[in-house]
């Protein structure tokens, strides 16, 4: 997540304060409006070609991830395909970091949800989507932070 940097007017003159007021509240609600740009802006769109692993990570990996942290992507492949997460590395705060993914691209449908994610994992486990779009993200509270996540997701040919 990008920072979100308050930049207030400076206070180093007193005079200056008072015709400052409206240029404060007019900067402080830019930065809200920015703020939530950033949040609606924040879904990383990846497509997918046939059996091409493309790698995601969290933020800063393989340094920690940020705390309070929200990331989105969705997947789309080629028509007819499922798609395949493939854990290359994991390592978040178990219950309170985490990564959930499922089919489609409606994130806020846990009706679609194929997995939650958390902890220490260190083989290449890997999930299969029935489907060729996928949601997926990673979300970090605000203390205890890990080095996250490193996969590869690849669109394949469904098996018969
Ligand atoms: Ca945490």
């Amino acid at each position: 997540m990008k920072a979100i940097v308050f930049d207030l007017p400076s206070r180093h003159d007193p005079d200056e304060n008072n015709k400052n007021n409206n240029d404060i509240i007019t900067s402080v609600l830019l930065s809200f409006i920015i703020f939530f740009d950033n949040v609606s802006d924040s879904v990383i769109t990846v497509t997918l070609d046939l059996a091409v692993p493309h790698q995601i990570s969290s933020t800063d990996y393989p340094e920690n991830y940020p705390s309070d942290h929200y990331q989105e992507w969705h997947f789309t492949g080629p028509t007819g395909t499922h798609i395949v997460l493939t854990i290359r590395s994991h390592t978040t705060e178990t219950y309170h970091d985490y990564v959930n993914f499922g089919r489609g691209h409606d994130s806020a449908d846990m009706s679609t949800l194929a997995k939650t994610i958390d902890g220490d994992i260190s083989d290449d486990t890997t999930y299969t989507i029935d489907d060729n779009e996928m949601w997926l993200y990673f979300v970090s509270d605000y203390l205890e932070e890990e080095t996250g996540f490193l996969y590869d997701v690849t669109a394949v040919t469904p098996s018969a």
